[in-house]
């Protein structure tokens, strides 16, 4: 069998048609785990999935895991629910890959659309293969052996959690190799990305925002517009994203599982 796949843009990203999340049998999952490889963003619409059966399609994947500092949804403490906060205090409005402040950070992060306003609210993917891929090789070979710094700080204090949050940094490669696939990514961001090992802060800026725009210019990028029982999920080793805040008040309700991933190398 194989699964009736549309491309969403020329950098990454496919809807996959004609599969019901809640019945996936071993050889589908084979195809769709191929499909993620390949697309690295997954889009499924119409879905109807309880927070039990997006668990267990979350846990085909490996071990769930549970947010250091975002709440969870009451009850179920692998599903964090994505609420509208307001504009001021979106967390999101950030492009970022998932918990890279970690040790282990996310391998995939599945979203679930459970209210989503009339209009806007899209969420925007970078293919973080792409970005690294057409650097020049005076560049690559700059960012070899490089070591940048990822903290959790300015989550904490954005959510008043600053005093919980205890973490001082972690130390990932600036270059990934995808455990799976072997590519290459850049792997540092915006949001939880503040400098560089060996670096002044000085030294480190100009270098951090120089790649984090080459990460996400339009030419890597594709944008979803949510509708109702979508499921997105994305390879948070090669993909960055970005949740737009332009519906001011509206209602926009989304369930995020997220699956443990490798320690980046
Ligand atoms: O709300 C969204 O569209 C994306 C949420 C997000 O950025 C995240 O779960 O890390």
């Amino acid at each position: 069998m194989s699964l009736d796949c549309v491309r969403l843009s020329g950098a990454l990203g496919a809807e996959v048609r004609g599969v019901d999340l809640a019945a996936v049998d071993e050889p589908l999952f084979e195809e769709i785990h191929r499909a993620f490889l390949e697309h690295h963003v997954l889009v499924f619409r119409d879905q109807k999935l309880t927070p039990e059966q997006q668990i267990e399609f979350g846990e085909r994947w490996g071990e769930l895991h549970i947010h250091p500092i975002v709440p969870h949804l009451k009850g179920y403490p692998p599903i964090l629910a994505i609420v509208n906060l307001g504009k001021q205090r979106a967390i999101t409005e950030i492009w970022h890959s998932d918990v890279t402040f970690a040790e282990t950070p996310p391998m995939a992060s599945l979203l679930y659309a459970i209210d989503v306003p009339e209009a806007g609210g899209d969420t925007l993917f970078a293919n973080q293969h792409a970005a690294y891929e057409r650097l020049s090789p005076g560049m690559k070979a700059l960012l070899d052996g490089l070591r940048a710094v990822h903290s959790g700080r300015g989550l904490g204090a954005a959510t008043g959690k600053a005093e919980e949050w205890q973490l001082q940094g972690q130390l990932h490669p600036v270059v990934r190799t995808h455990p799976e696939t072997g590519r290459k990514a850049l792997f540092v961001n915006l949001a939880f990305t503040v400098g560089f090992e060996d670096m002044t802060a000085e030294e480190s800026h100009p270098l951090l925002h120089y790649l984090c725009r080459q990460a996400v210019t339009p030419d890597v990028t594709m944008r979803h517009a949510w509708r109702k029982g979508d499921l997105v999920m994305w390879d948070n080793r090669s993909v960055q994203h970005y949740a737009v805040h332009d519906y001011g008040d509206a209602a926009r309700t989304l369930h995020r599982v997220t699956v443990i991933g490798d320690a980046p190398r």
